[in-house]
């Protein structure tokens, strides 16, 4: 049966919901984030959620990705760290995951077995997880402290649940509320109107965001801002309503003064900055 629409998570919740940065605070204040992302073939969407995560309130950012993706990386975010071949040694538990605030997984990644072993570590670990693209696989989540959040756009919902895309996006809210509950995590369905749907029964609609984000990179960006967000909020839902919200907002502000056939992912960062400003 159709359910009622959900709300709209808006700019108002957005601002009332935002973290101040302490004035007394140092890095370690905001903790430090994982991001396991990147092969040789796609190094660009660890670049890219790197991007989005130290422009979203981290503390320190930790990127476990292949040595030929940090060579390319390296020069274009010097801000972060790195565990070469990071996602082998998490899969292999030969690089330790205890010390991190939150993690993300799959960016740029293949959905094989070495990305599904990293995960099986990671779960076992008791902070937020963010898994993503190479990470979305058909399986089932064991039951934990910390929240995992899945971020799929529709083919990848798909794949997850093996609902036709046309189906799923008739009645995106219902489905993503439905699987939330059945796989005991948070979804967040992207797409024009991104739902985001806690396993809770909570269901909120993101207002912003345009056809510009329709290309490329631009969902590694939004795995990175909602990394980074994770790490400076001490409410786990405010920081991905409000990455999914702020990430659209950018791409607002894109259009605002330029064509939405135009943007780049990486821009979506450049923006972050005064698009956050906003909301203070
Ligand atoms: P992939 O090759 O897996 O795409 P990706 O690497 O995950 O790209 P990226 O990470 O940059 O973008 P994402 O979608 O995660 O794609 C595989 C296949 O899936 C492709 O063939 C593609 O056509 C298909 N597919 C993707 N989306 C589909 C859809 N909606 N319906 C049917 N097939 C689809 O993240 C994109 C970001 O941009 C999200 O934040 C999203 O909410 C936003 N966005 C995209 N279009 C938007 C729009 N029109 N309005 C507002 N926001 C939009
Ligand atoms: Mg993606």
């Amino acid at each position: 049966p159709q359910k009622e629409t959900p709300s709209q998570w808006t700019k108002e919740q957005v601002k009332a919901t935002l973290p101040e940065r302490d004035p007394n605070s140092h890095k370690g204040s905001f903790g430090t984030a994982l991001l396991i992302a990147g092969t040789k073939e796609m190094p660009g969407a660890a670049l890219l959620a790197g991007l989005g995560a130290m422009r979203s309130g981290v503390g320190k950012l930790v990127i476990a990705t292949e040595a030929e993706a940090m060579a390319m990386i390296v020069p274009r975010l010097p801000e972060a760290t790195y565990v070469q071949n990071g996602m082998q040694r998490i899969a292999e538990q030969l690089a330790s995951v205890d010390a991190y605030r939150a993690a993300a997984i799959g960016p740029g990644t293949e959905p094989d077995r070495m990305t599904e072993d990293a995960l099986s570590v990671l779960l076992e670990s008791s902070m937020p997880l963010i898994v993503d693209a190479g990470a979305l696989s058909r399986r089932t989540y064991a039951e934990r402290q910390a929240p995992v959040i899945l971020t799929p756009h529709p083919a990848e919902f798909s794949r997850i649940t093996g609902v036709a895309v046309d189906e799923l996006q008739k009645h995106r809210a219902d489905y993503a509320a439905e699987w939330a509950e059945k796989l005991g995590v948070a979804i967040v369905l992207k797409g024009q109107n991104t739902v985001t749907a806690f396993q809770d029964g909570e269901v909120w609609i993101n207002p912003t965001g345009n056809s510009s984000l329709a290309k490329g990179g631009t969902g590694d960006t939004l795995a990175g801002i909602m990394l980074g967000m994770l790490c400076c909020h001490n409410d786990w839902k405010h920081a991905v309503l409000n990455a999914v919200h702020m990430h659209g907002a950018c791409a607002d502000e894109w259009t605002k003064t330029r064509s939405p056939h135009t943007l780049l992912a990486h821009e979506l960062a450049e923006l972050l900055p005064e698009v956050w400003a906003a909301f203070e």
